[in-house]
C-alpha cells in the first residue's frame, strides 16, 4: 500500500467541506446533467459563455471545465478568454476534447486552446486523446471506436503532449508527473446515458479543485464516480439507463470514504 492509495478515499470528505465552484463551458447537450451532477457530488456549478464574463467568472472559479461537445466559433473564443484568466489566477483547467478527430474542425480548436492556455488535464476517451495527440485512432461522432489500448495512449499522448492524462473506457487510465492508476471501477451501463462522460470531466475539475496532487485527486474522482456508477447499477438492473441516469445523480449524493475503501479498484505504477 503506498501513501497516494492510502489517501484516495479522502478526497471526496475535502471536496464536500469546500464547495469548490466549478465553471464550466460545455455542450448543450449535457449542461444540466453536469450541473446536477456536480450539485450531487458537492460541488457548486456555473456555466458562463459570454466573452464579457467567462474572464471574471474563471478568475473567482475553483476550477475551469472546457468540453467542445457542441462548439461553436464564439466558445472557442470564449474558452480561450477563460483559460488565460484561469492561468493567471492559477484556477486549474480541464480540457474534455470530445469528439476530436471526428472532424478536423474539432482537432484544430483543441490544439488552437492547448497553444493558448495551460492545461491541468486532458480527459477523454482513448480515440479523442489519441487524436489530439497525432496518434492514429477512429471516431465515430463522439464515441471511439477500436481502441483498447488506453495505457499506452496515455502513456504516449502525455509525452507527446506534455500534459497530465486521463483516458477513460471500460478501464480508466490516469497518469500526471511520471506515475500512472489504473482504475477498473464503473459500469458498462454508463455507456448508455449520454454525458457520463462529460459529467466526469467537469467532477474531475472539482476533486482537481481541492486536491494539487493531480495524479490523487485525479485516481479519486475516476474510483468515486466509477463506484457510484456500480451502486447505481444495482439499484435499478431491473429498469434501465433512466433509472440508472437519476440513480446515478443519488449514488454521487451518498457515496462516502467507507464505500470508496471498500469498493475501490487501483493499481498504482511507478515511472510511466
Ligand atoms: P465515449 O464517447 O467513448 O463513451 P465518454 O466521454 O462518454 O466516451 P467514457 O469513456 O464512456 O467517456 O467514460 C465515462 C465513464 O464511463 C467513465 O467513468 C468510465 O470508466 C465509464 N465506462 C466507459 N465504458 C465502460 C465500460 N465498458 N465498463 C465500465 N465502465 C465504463
Ligand atoms: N453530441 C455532441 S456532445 C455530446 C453528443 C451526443 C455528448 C457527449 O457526451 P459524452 O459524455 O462524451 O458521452
Ligand atoms: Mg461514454
Ligand atoms: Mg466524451
Amino acid at each position: 500500500m503506498n501513501e497516494t492509495y492510502e489517501m484516495i478515499p479522502n478526497v471526496i470528505t475535502k471536496l464536500r467541506k469546500r464547495v469548490p465552484l466549478i465553471h464550466n463551458i460545455t455542450n448543450v447537450v449535457v449542461t444540466n446533467f453536469t450541473a446536477n451532477g456536480l450539485l450531487a457530488l458537492g460541488a457548486s456549478p456555473v456555466m458562463a459563455y459570454a466573452k464579457e464574463e467567462v474572464a471574471d467568472m474563471a478568475t473567482i472559479a475553483d476550477a475551469l471545465v472546457l468540453n467542445i461537445g457542441t462548439l461553436t466559433a464564439e466558445n472557442v473564443e470564449s474558452m480561450i478568454i477563460a483559460g488565460k484568466a484561469a492561468n493567471v489566477a492559477n484556477t486549474p483547467v480541464i480540457l474534455d476534447p470530445v469528439g476530436a478527430g471526428a472532424t478536423s474542425y474539432r482537432t484544430e480548436s483543441v490544439h488552437r486552446i492547448m497553444k493558448e492556455v495551460e492545461i491541468t488535464l486532458l480527459r477523454g476517451n482513448a480515440a479523442e486523446i489519441a487524436n489530439v495527440a497525432g496518434i492514429k485512432a477512429e471516431v465515430r461522432g463522439v464515441d471511439s471506436v477500436n481502441v483498447h489500448n488506453n495505457r499506452g495512449i496515455a502513456i504516449e499522448a502525455s509525452q507527446l503532449l506534455q500534459v497530465p492524462v486521463v483516458i477513460t473506457g471500460e478501464q480508466d487510465v490516469a497518469l500526471a508527473n511520471g506515475k500512472l492508476t489504473l482504475i477498473r471501477n464503473g459500469h458498462e451501463m454508463l455507456t448508455k446515458v449520454t454525458g457520463t462522460g462529460c459529467l466526469l470531466s467537469a467532477i474531475l475539475g472539482a476533486f482537481i479543485a481541492v486536491e494539487d496532487d493531480i495524479l490523487l485527486a485525479s485516481t479519486a474522482a475516476l474510483v468515486t464516480y466509477g463506484i457510484a456508477a456500480e451502486l447505481a447499477f444495482e439499484k435499478t438492473k431491473e429498469e434501465g439507463p433512466g433509472s440508472f441516469q437519476i440513480e446515478l445523480l443519488n449514488r454521487l449524493a451518498k457515496i462516502n470514504e467507507a464505500d470508496i475503501k471498500k469498493w475501490m479498484k487501483v493499481e498504482i505504477e511507478k515511472g510511466a
